[in-house]
């Protein structure tokens, strides 16, 4: 029953499922997973999920980039710590697009703490202490937009079609 009401409502309404489908996230190698050649490890592991890849680039962020994207955590007594050590070597910020992929994201990566990560996450594999846990990723999809408008120009988002997309999504 519930079945067929959904199957009803995507014939009506296809904008509405491709819109939950469309969900986007802002994950990011920090500086520390990009010098440990992880890259392409961790860009593998979202592309064998099946999320698409809608954005990426490697870059040098200022410190002032990095001060707004942590700005939540600006009275912690890590966050200059950590804005220095985000804006001393290359990150490589991405934008990934699927169903769930905000909180499925995080579920990959793993606890904040690698040291309560469980193995098969990618902060349980690949690190130890929390001030190099080589990856963030949006916690939010009202965060994963504001991330995504901080990081990224409207033109660098590339919009095309999986051609897998039918063995993915039913
Ligand atoms: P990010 O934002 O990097 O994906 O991390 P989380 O969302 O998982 O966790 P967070 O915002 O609380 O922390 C941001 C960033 O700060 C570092 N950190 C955190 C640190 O160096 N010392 C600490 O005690 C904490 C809590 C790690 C992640």
């Amino acid at each position: 029953m519930i079945i067929s009401v959904l199957a009803v409502f995507a014939y009506f309404y296809p904008d509405k499922i491709m819109a939950k489908n469309a969900e986007r996230s802002f994950i990011m190698v920090k500086p520390d997973g990009v010098q440990r050649g992880l890259i392409s490890d961790i860009m593998k592991r979202f592309e064998q999920k099946g999320f698409k890849l809608v954005a990426a680039k490697i870059m040098k962020a200022d410190n002032e980039l990095v001060k707004q994207h942590y700005i939540d955590l600006k009275d912690k007594p890590f966050y200059p710590g950590l804005c220095s050590f985000i804006s001393s070597a290359p990150v490589f910020p991405m934008v990934w697009e699927g169903l769930n992929v905000v909180k499925t994201g995080r579920d990959m990566l793993g606890e904040t703490d690698p040291a309560k990560s469980k193995p098969g996450t990618i902060r349980g594999d690949y690190c130890i202490q929390i001030g190099r846990n080589i990856i963030h990723g949006s916690d939010s999809v009202e965060t994963a937009k504001k991330e995504i408008a901080l990081w990224f120009k409207e033109e660098e988002l590339v919009d095309w079609k999986l051609s897998g997309y039918e063995n993915i999504y039913e």
